[in-house]
């Protein structure tokens, strides 16, 4: 029987992908784990809440569908999520939040290692059921084929102890501090990881530190992980005041080749793992799209413009108006298909994030003999 969950990397030929949808999708809630704020705008704003209006969902469905499209003529199976009423609250014992995110963005929840597909922890409390419209995709492939694995990393409390809430207000020369000790708005008592702090380079998985990832959840991952034959690398990028997902950062184009942010470099001593093993470190160049002119309720940064989607080790899906990073690929060897995406940034990311990979071609490799 032919596997159902296969993926070891970034980069290997694409088969089935999960592409994220906007359906129902709400503004992310203010939390401890989350301050977000309405650009541009001035001081004390507030951020808006429940149902996002229908027109900006139906924006980011429209390029969301060219996505599957331009994946389905190149020959990938594209799922969906199930539909998801992201406007209920989230109430447990220990917290509330009036209303959830959004399902754009599989890519934070949801990571295939091999055969093994792991749930992440999530680190907001807006996020906490995220993994409920991928569950019947999930009962789906481990039903079909016996070799698939199944793990939903353990759910944190996320009780204000586990928040510095405080974070948010940081004086500068505080934040600098605390940065490079990597201390962010996330405490290191509990087990707190997103799936897209992940980068899988065959054998050898890299953790970026951040806000939405701690060392217990690296740390959780490698107890995991590593007696099945993988190594888990924790990356830290110094320069990064707000870390959070690592495929805005450092992005694995094909075996020796990362693209890099040339904002946020990886520490000197990480570095070495990579360069004496021969890979190299290519810087992205600078988005079309400064910080200000992003979408207005968007809450990522400028470097959205390298969250590419590899549909194998010489294709890359680009946002179309990124033309110095396309001819930049194009340089390196790759074919480049731009499609538009901008609606989709101010559901949390890009190609990258908005979609899960669930099937490649290929094995796992040791890239880092
Ligand atoms: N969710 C990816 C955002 C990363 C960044 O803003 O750089």
């Amino acid at each position: 029987m032919a596997a159902q969950v296969n993926s070891w990397n970034e980069w290997d030929r694409l088969e089935e992908i999960v592409v994220g949808s906007a359906d129902d999708a709400c503004y992310e809630p203010t939390e401890p784990g989350n301050h977000p704020h309405i650009r541009n705008a001035a001081p004390g704003t507030a951020f808006p809440t429940g149902r996002k209006p229908q027109e900006a969902i139906d924006a980011a469905n429209a390029e969301l569908a060219g996505l599957v499209a331009l994946l389905e003529s190149q020959g990938v199976r594209v799922r969906r999520p199930e539909p998801h009423d992201y406007s209920k609250p989230v109430r447990t014992p220990e917290f509330s939040v009036d209303n959830q995110y959004c399902g754009v963005c599989p890519r934070d929840v949801m990571i295939t290692i091999g055969s093994e597909i792991i749930e992440a922890t999530m680190s907001r409390r807006g996020r906490f059921f995220e993994y409920e419209p991928y569950r019947k995709l999930v009962y789906e492939y481990w039903n079909a084929d016996p070799a698939v694995r199944w793990t939903t990393a353990p759910k944190p409390s996320m009780t204000d102890e586990m928040y510095r809430e405080g974070f948010w207000d940081w004086p500068l020369e505080k934040r600098h501090a605390e940065m490079h000790s990597f201390e962010f708005c996330i405490t290191q008592d509990e087990v707190i990881f997103d799936a897209a702090d992940m980068s899988r380079f065959g054998r050898d998985i890299m953790v970026q530190e951040s806000m939405t990832t701690n060392r217990q959840g690296i740390q959780w991952l490698k107890r995991h992980l590593e007696p099945q034959g993988l190594r888990v690398h924790p990356l830290h990028f110094p320069l990064d005041y707000f870390p959070s997902h690592i495929d805005c950062t450092f992005v694995p184009l094909r075996p020796g080749l990362v693209l890099t942010n040339p904002d946020r470099p990886l520490s000197d001593g990480e570095e070495k793992l990579f360069l004496t093993n021969d890979w190299e470190l290519v810087e992205a160049p600078e988005p079309t799209t400064g910080n200000d002119e992003m979408p207005t309720y968007c809450q990522s940064s400028k470097w959205l413009s390298m969250n590419v989607l590899s549909i194998s080790p010489t294709k890359v899906i680009a946002e179309e108006r990124e033309k110095p990073l396309h001819d930049m690929l194009d340089k390196l060897g790759f074919e480049v298909f731009p499609i538009p995406f901008r609606n989709v940034f101010e559901y949390g990311g890009s190609l990258h994030c908005a979609t899960w990979d669930v099937r490649r071609t290929g094995d796992r490799e040791d890239y880092f003999p």
